[in-house]
């Protein structure tokens, strides 16, 4: 394939934008190539700017689960457009997407929206410290929560896969108050309360872990944070940016069955839009500024095409069976590219829940972050260059998760696993 255009615009890039791109995760260099330059999208498809059409399993990190160019996200967003952008005031839209979040997520009773996920998490951990009056905070290796200075310790995503856990700027006296434990070992977790007794506010945690890779929560885990929380008077943060809205209509926490003391939310509720939100109980809420001391704000939180994005979107997904379809869309891909891969005699190790997924490079078990750490990247770069040659548009690195949307239709599916199976027997 030719990727002359999108080189050309990369080089143009580097030079006023540090490393060509606006977020670290949209740059190929730990698979070794330039980023493609994306002119245009529609349903699963997006063609860069060299014309090549590629099935899309990034969807812009998450949001775009009916597709890209959906009509009536298309059509809210250019009516609430010729009403006026913004105005830094209250709109009845805010009102009206609050309450169908507060209908779907059973943790949250009030909701503030904020433009990104990054603001979602730091406003959560802020309000939990308020609340608290304790000031540590525990987070789980290899998960990501934006990058607040505070979370960029041991993170996931673009800082695993670049080697930056731990960001150079995050002064070392707030970084100390991050503590970290692994993902899926309540051990870990018992042991730092019991070294920080009556000092944490806080326990952080993305209930599906999606950015080192698709990391799947054991049986217990969640429930057993759920009890440490209660018994410790520590405030439980499910961070389900992405799996919000994603693995079902009311996130991880109603298909596992764990309600979190609060939620941090972004990505799907904004349609494609930049958007973020957090929520919980009421008497947390409450001690945000205004009603409350704990300060937080936005010239554009709430933003009425983000508003209008997020209301329609969500339109859609409450239209009946269409979690069940994507449901099967998903484990069809996903287990079609591991059936691909065993083919091919290179076995992976497959995860997935509902619409994320990961290939992961190992014939391990994968399930906290060092687990993931020990994937084969070297293996994994030359399959993703060689799938976004077949045309499939997966995220470039191991440490993401591919999404399954809407619109991936059968054909779009037979593609995906027809391409695996080429490159895996390229790498095996
Ligand atoms: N959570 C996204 C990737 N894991 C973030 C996207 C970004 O950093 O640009």
């Amino acid at each position: 394939m030719n990727h002359e255009r999108s080189s050309f615009l990369f080089q143009q890039a580097q030079a006023v934008i540090p490393g060509g791109v606006n977020s670290p995760v949209r740059a190929f260099k730990s698979v070794g190539a330039d980023p493609l330059f994306i002119k245009k999208a529609s349903g699963c498809h997006i063609y860069d700017e060299d014309n090549n059409d590629y099935v899309d399993y990034v969807g812009s990190w998450g949001p775009m689960i009916v597709g890209h160019c959906h009509p009536d996200i298309i059509s809210a967003v250019q009516t609430t457009m010729a009403s006026g952008a913004s105005f830094g005031a209250p709109t009845e839209r805010e009102t009206i997407l609050a309450n169908m979040v507060i209908d779907a997520v059973p943790s949250i009773e009030m909701v503030r929206m904020v433009s990104s996920g990054t603001e979602a998490t730091m406003s959560a951990i802020r309000l939990a410290r308020g609340y608290t009056g304790r000031d540590k905070i525990i987070k789980f290796s290899g998960c990501y929560h934006g990058h607040a200075d505070s979370l960029l310790v041991k993170a996931g995503s673009g800082a695993a896969t670049f080697g930056v856990p731990d960001s150079p700027g995050v002064p070392a006296e707030v970084a100390k108050l991050t503590l970290t434990a692994e993902f899926n070992s309540l051990d870990s977790v018992n042991a730092l309360i019991a070294q920080n007794k009556d000092s944490i506010a806080c326990i952080i945690v993305e209930p599906v872990a999606g950015n080192m890779g698709t990391v799947t929560p054991r049986d217990v885990f969640l429930e057993g944070l759920r009890d440490l929380c209660t018994n410790e008077g520590i405030i439980l943060i499910f961070d389900e940016v992405m799996s919000g809205f994603r693995v079902s209509y009311g996130g991880a926490q109603e298909l596992f069955g764990v309600t979190p003391d609060m939620t941090t939310l972004g990505k799907i509720i904004g349609g494609g839009l930049p958007v973020g939100a957090f929520g919980g109980k009421r008497e947390i809420m409450e001690k945000l500024s205004p009603s409350g001391g704990v300060y937080q704000a936005g010239t554009l939180s709430g933003n009425p095409l983000a508003m209008s994005a997020g209301i329609a979107t969500l339109n859609i997904l409450k239209q009946p069976g269409f979690y069940k379809a994507l449901e099967e869309k998903s484990r069809a891909v996903a287990e079609g590219i591991a059936r691909a891969a065993k083919e091919a005699g290179y076995p992976i190790y497959s995860t997935r829940v509902g619409s994320m997924f990961c290939a992961f490079f190992s014939k391990n078990d994968v399930f906290d972050w060092p687990s993931a750490s020990k994937c084969d990247t070297t293996a994994f770069a030359k399959y993703f260059l060689a799938m976004l040659d077949e045309g499939v548009y997966l995220a470039p690195s191991q440490f993401e998760t591919a999404f399954v949307s809407a619109a991936h239709s059968d054909s779009d599916i037979d593609k995906t696993i027809a391409a695996a199976a080429k490159c895996f027997k390229l790498i095996a």
